[in-house]
């Protein structure tokens, strides 16, 4: 497989205007398409990242597949899991369309070099976090994914219509979760709300720097790839969320929210940006140790990648022979 292509070998200027011209028209841009350099990079940044956050975004999860309190439960949050992976196969499927090999982008991954989303180098400490992850953190990437949907790069889009409609279960099934323990005994109220309190300012952390500090979004907006600011975003998911909190009696760990009766948004206070940082920077509590299971799986599916390839190798020799 090649290791990167370079789609168009110049930037000839009239090529950069007719593709400017097909963004702006809304014009969906495909694999063979001409693209600049430029854009196909912060494509591949963009997927890549995704990617990785889908499979490492797995493993808090997967902590509570043996523990969940009952077979029903269980048999949800293992969908909810197999579903996280296949998201992540999509979107490595799509980076691969714009001539980038997977095996390369999952190498960076593993030696520490790619990024990953903040939210999953958090612990999962009781099961109310696998109610309070698929509330709150596919509750944001629905947020997030539903407008990655119309970005302007045609396999990323079409990947997000199938990832989103799974990612509504998973909300679904997150607040189930969450609406069941909160009108349950005071042990699984407060086991709840603790949860709220541990991954409310995390998910909103996931939408990334605010818009003032974000070197990508310029770039990315004009490009209609992204087609919404991370503070829009942000805002949206504030928005959407105080009133689910409200509805199932849990309070949200932000003295300073307030409702803003003009735009009637929910406003809230600062985010600490810098524990964002350190999280990004590989300094959050489970940055290492996510970085360890990920290597761990890996070495433990050589054989199976070994037995991949040596089965597509002898279709190909047969596939020659009978050719010939
Ligand atoms: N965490 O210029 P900016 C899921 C980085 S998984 C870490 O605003 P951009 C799920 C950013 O990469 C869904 N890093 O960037 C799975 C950039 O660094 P580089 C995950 C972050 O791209 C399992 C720098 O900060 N969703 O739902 O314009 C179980 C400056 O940022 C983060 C996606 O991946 C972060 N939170 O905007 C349950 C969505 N934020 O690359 C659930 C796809 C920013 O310049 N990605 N950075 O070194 C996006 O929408 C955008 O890439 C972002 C960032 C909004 C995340």
């Amino acid at each position: 497989m090649p290791q990167t292509r370079a789609p168009g070998s110049t930037e000839d200027p009239a090529m950069t205007a007719a593709f400017e011209a097909r963004i702006a028209a809304g014009e969906s841009i495909e694999p063979k398409d001409w693209m600049p350099e430029r854009y196909r990079r912060q494509l591949v940044r963009m997927m890549s990242q995704h990617a990785h956050s889908e499979v490492v975004g797995m493993l808090p999860e997967a902590n509570w597949i043996t523990r969940a309190p009952s077979l029903r439960r269980k048999v949800g949050l293992l969908a909810k899991v197999q579903d996280e992976a296949g998201h992540g196969l999509y979107i490595y499927c799509g980076a691969e369309t714009l001539g980038v090999d997977r095996a390369e982008l999952v190498q960076q991954l593993l030696d520490g070099r790619a990024k990953y989303s903040s939210i999953f180098n958090y612990p999962t400490l009781s099961w109310a976090d696998i109610g309070v992850i698929g509330w709150l953190v596919d509750g944001a990437a629905i947020v997030n994914q539903t407008v990655l949907a119309k970005a302007s790069y045609g396999p990323y889009a079409r990947a997000m219509i199938r990832i989103c409609k799974e990612e509504n279960f998973h909300k679904r099934q997150g607040y189930e979760i969450v609406s069941t323990l909160a009108a349950g005994t005071p042990a699984q109220k407060a086991m709840v709300q603790d949860a709220v309190n541990r991954w409310w300012w995390p998910s909103l952390m996931m939408f990334g720097p605010s818009d003032t500090e974000s070197p990508n979004s310029a770039e990315l907006l004009r490009w209609k790839v992204k087609r919404k600011s991370n503070d829009e975003l942000r805002q949206r998911f504030v928005n959407l969320t105080v009133p689910q909190a409200i509805a199932v009696a849990l309070t949200l760990p932000d003295p300073a929210l307030r409702h803003d009766e003009a735009t009637d948004a929910w406003i809230s206070g600062p985010i600490d940006w810098d524990e964002f940082h350190e999280v990004v920077r590989g300094n959050g509590p489970c940055n290492r140790e996510r970085l360890q299971a990920r290597r761990a799986a890996h070495d433990e599916g050589t054989w199976v990648r070994e037995a991949a390839s040596a089965y597509a190798a002898r279709q190909r020799a047969k596939q020659a022979t009978a050719a010939a």
